[in-house]
């Protein structure tokens, strides 16, 4: 299509605001599985446009991100309430796009996909400016108040990014996304979550890898489906979290995933009601001492099971 300047859309999301021992699991073969029936409907991004600095708006166009997320709020007053604050305080200004670079850049807001639309970043690597997208830096990098690199809208995917240091907060996915081909070189607090006011649904994340999350890999505060297949990562505190305290349904499918460095568990959960399904997966935990009864930290025995 041609014309557009590739200036990215900047839109303000908030309500107003401008602020912007080891173990090792058994061996298996690595089946081919198709994508998730989720986030089918994506419109592809025009090929030939030119690269911006906050990547390409193909795909945004006559669409109004701010309305679209505050669109999503959700019914229960309580989650409404820390939806907005989120908005405001954590997400600030987005900018909507649906293809990246395909080259190294520095991004100051996070990238804003919109429902049923894939994100292609053309295997470009990301970094997020410290001060505007306010990553913690300081050990641990636990605050939670960081910008995350990416909104994912419902049925939205992303594919071919790599995330640089400081993770920051990550990529935030309402519900319904594939998650394909993203490298997470320094995660820090987390690499990927769902938060409690988000929709949920299912959740892929394929051929990818994560490295240093300070706390978990990947963090669920509402109920999902989750596919975890063909990933690696390395030094992590969990590889899976459902949020403490939570006993809402979590499924998690782990096909063909290696884990070394885990501290703390591979799945950590207080649910009843989580179920895990693994085949081919392979972990080693830091330090010594039998961590048998880490590596499904806390979830029901029998809700585990190989494949
Ligand atoms: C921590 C924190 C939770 C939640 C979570 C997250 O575990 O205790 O309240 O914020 O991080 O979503 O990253
Ligand atoms: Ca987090």
């Amino acid at each position: 299509m041609g014309g557009h300047a590739g200036v990215g859309a900047q839109v303000d999301a908030g309500l107003g605001s401008q602020s912007a021992g080891m173990h090792a699991g058994s061996a298996g073969s690595a089946g081919t599985s198709p994508m998730m029936e989720g986030g089918t409907g994506a419109i592809d991004a025009e090929p030939g446009g030119g690269a911006a600095d906050n990547g390409m708006a193909v795909g945004c166009t006559s669409l109004d991100p701010a309305q679209i997320l505050r669109d999503l709020a959700p019914k229960d007053a309580d989650l409404a309430g820390d939806y907005a604050d989120y908005l405001t305080d954590e997400l600030g200004t987005v900018t909507c796009a649906t293809e990246g670079t395909g080259g190294p850049r520095t991004i100051t807001q996070p990238i804003f996909v919109p429902p049923g639309m894939e994100y292609d970043g053309r295997g470009e690597t990301l970094t997020a400016d410290v001060a505007a997208m306010r990553c913690d830096t300081s050990e641990g990098e636990q605050a939670e108040s960081q910008r995350p690199y990416f909104v994912l809208a419902p049925g939205a995917s992303i594919k071919n990014v790599t995330i640089t240091y400081p993770g920051c907060e990550g990529i935030h996915m309402m519900g319904d996304n594939l998650l394909d081909h993203i490298t997470w070189q320094d995660a820090g607090e987390d690499a990927a979550s769902v938060r409690s006011y988000f929709p949920g649904g299912k959740i892929a994340i394929t051929n990818s890898e994560g490295h240093k999350a300070a706390d978990k890999m990947f963090q669920f505060n509402a109920p999902c489906d989750v596919r975890i297949e063909r990933f690696s990562g390395s030094d992590m505190g969990k590889l899976v979290r459902q949020n403490g305290g939570t006993e809402f349904e979590l499924k998690i499918d782990l096909n063909t995933v290696s884990v070394t460095g885990v501290i703390s568990a591979v799945v950590q959960s207080d649910s009843p009601l989580c179920f895990v399904r693994h085949h081919a997966l392979s972990y080693a935990f830091t330090g010594s001492g039998d961590k048998a009864d880490r590596v499904f930290r806390d979830v029901p025995p029998g809700n585990v099971s190989e494949y």
